[in-house]
């Protein structure tokens, strides 16, 4: 009998506009499109990702949308509990969301003990818009990052850069697998700040 697939819920956490629908809607669907979803025509609660692990098991990865509710700092708290994973999200162009962002994630970990910590990634988004003098936020959000062990990714929906490497390792810290490989990269110029640690169980 084949088993039931299993679902992993995350949570795309972040300020306003600052482009979780888009992120969740390029996951979702928008691959091989080298333009950048238009949210209008999405309207969702969550966006499904199917990821293939290398043991030959399928997961769904349920990315949820916070529907425009953190707008109003109006989170209902049931949007952060028992979730596997978060993504945290904050625009290289807008240093402020990086703070909020930082708050957001102390916000999370209230909801959380010891045994059951959730994944998290961070996507530093508009990677494409970055200029010299976004530099400065970007070094002290890896020093961040780096302190509190989380992978940062510099993320763009324009070009698709890092998405699918930063979803693979938030799918890789919650399942302690690794997904396997499923399309051929785009080539952009944007790099990865952490590098993709070594597979658990496909080599
Ligand atoms: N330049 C640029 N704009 C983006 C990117 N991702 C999203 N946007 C734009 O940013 C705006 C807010 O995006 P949205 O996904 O609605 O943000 P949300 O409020 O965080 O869900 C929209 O106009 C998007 O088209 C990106 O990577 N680069
Ligand atoms: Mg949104």
């Amino acid at each position: 009998m084949a088993s039931a697939i299993k679902y992993y819920n995350v949570l795309v956490l972040g300020s306003f506009a600052v482009g979780k629908t888009s992120i969740e809607s390029w996951l979702a669907n928008d691959r091989d499109r080298n333009k950048r979803p238009d949210v209008n025509l999405f309207n969702r609660d969550y966006y499904d990702v199917r990821v293939d692990l290398c043991t030959g098991e399928k997961i769904i990865v349920r990315l949820w949308d916070t529907i425009e509710l953190e707008k109003d700092n109006n989170l209902p708290t049931s949007y952060i509990r028992n979730r596997d994973g978060f993504i945290l999200v904050w625009d290289i162009k807008r240093g402020s969301t990086l703070k909020e962002l930082i708050e957001l994630y102390k916000v999370t970990l209230t909801f959380y003990g010891d045994e059951h910590m959730p994944a998290y990634v961070i996507f530093a988004n508009k990677a494409e818009m970055e200029m010299r003098q976004n530099s400065e936020e970007y070094e002290s959000c890896q020093n961040w990052s780096l302190k509190h062990n989380i992978n940062c990714y510099k993320t763009s929906t324009t070009t698709g850069a890092n998405l699918e490497e930063g979803l693979d390792r938030l799918v890789e810290m919650m399942t302690m697998k690794e997904p396997v490989v499923r399309r051929k990269k785009q080539s952009v110029d944007i790099d990865l700040t952490e590098v993709r640690t070594q597979s658990k169980c496909c080599n």
